[in-house]
């Protein structure tokens, strides 16, 4: 049977009709159904070695379309529908988008699993199935309002597996329920994401919005992600949640390698355990736990069988976002683990009398990172400057103890993602220039630069990008409502809202820029300025950042004298697949953050990818695609990390010393509370912001607001010089091939792993 006749049979025994009489969303069920049968008649990879990807996180995105690709039957499969009068696009659109993940740490490991079973290593994901994942943001007001974001449908990637737990916290005992979601590889085999949900959980306890009795852990423990965590009751249930994941995770482990005939003994053989930040830490006392208590190991034995199967890898060097976990909640929580972790910490006080090495500190606070350091066998940072910043001072105390144990993996993405998928246009536009090979060897993309001279191949590449940007600007009229001029330039700044990534940089570069026109300097070229972000719910400034950029876009895109120079949205509930429909049409990537604080970032790949050139600090990967794409391809700004790290060390930054230096700062700064804003919104969040950026700004704004105001001008007037910018395109998509997750998770599988 041909796959027409099979997508026709599944219609018809799904729902009694062929395929051009079904809906979309019964097509969406048909081909997700289809999909997953012939996932299954995948062989599973198998190897004596295989690698576990514990995350509180995998940010997976729609699936349908990254699933067909990986099967090889996307086009036809394209074909077909309109064959049969029906577009892909739009069965796409009826997928509900699983919101497993916050941002880059979530959305890396979904990357990671994509890498590692295209590469056919034997590798699973471990997390937990959240019902309502992260909050689905709505604006009201010009504010932030949080929804619960259903995505379990009756029809899903989501598998039964029948497999389940005992968890324990303390004398309560839990059932654990174990979900599968398949993991095809580009043209191979097939892992497994492993999520775990609570068998009691219960929907019904969610009221308004994202509210719910935190106290009924067995109700709640997988309704959502990373709820509050301002509270001790989001604390504890946030601790609930990690030791329900690792308890799960230890025990499937343990069944898969009993299952090999594997000695427990030589774990380390057979498994390695890839810590994806301190979140999941608890796994490395929990195995020792049941290693010493159900499989009649000695301590020793146990601790050096686990230290040799752990690996972690650390994502922030953000002190706000270690975790440190008071011992009296661990204590509450998961009473039986108390006993291994002052056990552990007995042991190493035992050795190192270093008061910054220890695992309970003088406050009784366990710091997750130090049980990963000490018990562990591997420690690595994501991207160059990141490692080289943990080694040299953050971790210092602990590189000087362990050097061999750090590496450096510098994060990558999935090219079948973030080209092949959300970018057909240059994907296919690209396999005609320089052959296929770039899809499975992402370093071929580099050919393109033979052609760095050929015409015809730089304005495809433009016109691919106008078109990508004709497509965004359709969609955004659709959901946001604002029309969009596909002529202007797109610059974009998407990612989680925090104050180190300084959204509110650019919110002041927009200020700058509107009273620049409104006093008569007009662009030659329009400008659209386009943001998507999410702020966790507790974060107040956060919040404030959100409401300027609204109050921002009203106040400019209702400017009859201002608008048809230049736009600002922020659009609403930024996810994965927004994500994938902004980075194709991006011509600016903005990666402003404070140099030392982004550890990498991932979102400047994807854009560098789909030809964007960067506006970014020396901060993250930002540092590695300079050296790559070379000075003139980047427009580099702002404080290095040595000089900002200095000023941290000195506590010299007096961010009113620049308001006052500057009329340019205070004319814009003073902006958030004029009488333009007030008329539209809030007093208290735009005074607020204002106090915050005078009398604190602990992410030093002000520093580089007059030097990113120099270079974003400069990158604008660059684009005029359309050769010019059309090289630079070519020259970001040629040097991207580095940041294909393949390379990343090879070099895991080189120097950590060993599968
Ligand atoms: C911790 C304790 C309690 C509640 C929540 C958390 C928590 C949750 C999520 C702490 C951190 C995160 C997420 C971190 C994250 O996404 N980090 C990003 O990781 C990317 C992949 O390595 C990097 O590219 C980014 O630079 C980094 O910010």
């Amino acid at each position: 049977m041909n796959l027409e006749q099979q997508l026709n049979e599944l219609t018809g025994k799904l729902y009694g009709k062929n395929i051009a009489a079904c809906t979309n969303a019964q097509l969406y069920n048909s081909v997700l159904q289809l999909a997953k049968n012939r996932m299954g008649d995948k062989p599973a990879i198998s190897g004596k070695k295989k690698v576990y990807y514990i995350s509180m996180e995998f940010l997976i995105g729609k699936l349908l379309s990254n699933n067909l690709i990986n099967l090889g039957i996307y086009e036809e499969i394209n074909s077909i529908l309109k064959k049969n009068g029906k577009c892909l696009s739009d069965i796409e659109e009826e997928e509900p988008e699983p919101s497993l993940g916050n941002g880059g740490l979530g959305r890396l490991a979904a990357c990671f699993l994509d890498s590692i079973a295209t590469l056919g290593l034997a590798g699973d994901g471990i997390g937990l199935n959240y019902h309502f994942g992260l909050f689905k943001q709505v604006f009201e007001d010009h504010l932030q309002k949080t929804e619960k974001n259903e995505w379990i449908e009756e029809r899903s990637w989501l598998g039964r597996t029948g497999i389940t737990f005992e968890v324990a916290f303390g004398n309560r005992k839990v059932t654990s329920v174990l979900y599968d979601i398949d993991v095809i590889g580009y043209e191979n085999g097939r892992n497994k994401l492993h999520l775990f949900d609570i068998a009691t959980v219960d929907e019904s306890i969610v009221k308004e919005g994202i509210d719910f009795d935190k106290e009924q852990v067995e109700k709640n423990l997988t309704l959502f992600l990373y709820p509050d965590d301002s509270d001790q009751a989001g604390n504890l249930l946030r601790i609930y949640q990690e030791y329900f994941m690792v308890s799960s995770g230890a025990q499937l482990i343990i069944k898969e390698l009993k299952e090999k005939g594997c000695d427990l003994h030589k774990m380390h053989e057979h498994a390695a355990i890839q810590i994806n930040d301190t979140h999941p830490t608890m796994i490395i006392p929990e195995l020792i736990r049941i290693l010493t208590q159900k499989e009649g190991f000695s301590m020793e034995e146990a601790v050096r069988v686990v230290s040799r199967t752990c690996a972690y890898t650390n994502h922030t060097i953000l002190a706000e976002a270690l975790e440190k976990w008071p011992l009296k909640y661990i204590e509450k929580v998961v009473p039986q683990l108390v006993p291994v972790i002052r056990e552990l910490d007995g042991l190493v006080a035992k050795k190192y009398k270093d008061e910054k090495v220890q695992i309970i500190d003088k406050d009784n606070k366990v710091h997750m990172a130090h049980i990963d350091i000490h018990y562990g066998y591997s420690v690595n940072g994501v991207a160059a400057i990141h490692t080289e910043i943990l080694e040299k001072s953050e971790l210092n105390a602990f590189y000087k103890l362990y050097p061999e144990k750090f590496n450096n993996k510098t994060n990558g993405i999935t090219f079948r993602r973030w080209l092949l998928s959300c970018n057909r246009e240059l994907s296919a536009f690209l396999e005609e220039t320089i052959g296929e090979g770039f899809k499975k060897n992402a370093g071929e993309l580099e050919r393109l630069l033979d052609k760095i001279d050929d015409k015809s191949v730089l304005d495809r590449l433009s016109e691919i990008k106008r078109e990508k940007k004709r497509q965004l600007a359709a969609y955004i009229q659709e959901k946001e409502g604002v029309s969009l001029d596909a002529e202007s330039i797109f610059d974009i700044q998407v990612k989680r809202l925090h104050e180190y990534k300084r959204q509110q940089m650019n919110a002041l570069y927009i200020i700058h820029k509107y009273l620049e026109i409104k006093g008569g300097s007009r662009p030659s070229t329009p400008v659209t300025f386009l943001f998507g972000a999410k702020a966790a719910p507790a974060y107040v400034i956060a919040q404030d950042i959100i409401h300027l950029i609204l109050v921002l876009a009203e106040i400019i895109n209702k400017d009859p004298q201002v608008s048809p120079y230049m736009k600002v949205v922020m659009v609403e509930n930024y996810n994965v697949s927004y994500a994938e429909k902004l980075i194709p049409a991006c011509d600016i990537s903005e990666q402003i953050s404070l140099a030392s604080k982004e550890a990498s970032g991932t979102g400047n790949m994807k854009f560098m990818l789909n030809g964007a050139v960067t506006l970014g600090t020396s901060d993250g990967a930002n540092v590695e695609i300079h050296e790559l794409v070379g000075d003139e391809n980047i427009y580099i700004f702002g404080e290095k990390s040595d000089a900002v790290i200095r000023h941290y060390a000195k506590a010299d930054y007096v961010s009113m010393d620049h308001y006052k230096k500057s009329p340019i700062i205070r004319r814009a700064v003073d902006f958030i509370v004029g009488k333009e804003t007030l008329a539209v919104g809030h007093k208290e969040n735009l005074e607020r912001l204002h106090k915050e950026l005078l009398n604190k700004d602990w992410f030093m704004t002000l520093l580089d607001l007059e030097d990113y105001i120099r270079v974003k001008d400069r990158a604008l007037k660059d684009y005029e010089d359309r050769p010019k910018w059309k090289r630079m395109m070519l020259v970001n998509i040629a040097k991207a091939g580095f940041f294909s997750s393949d390379r990343t998770i090879q070099e895991y599988n080189r120097d950590i792993w060993k599968l």
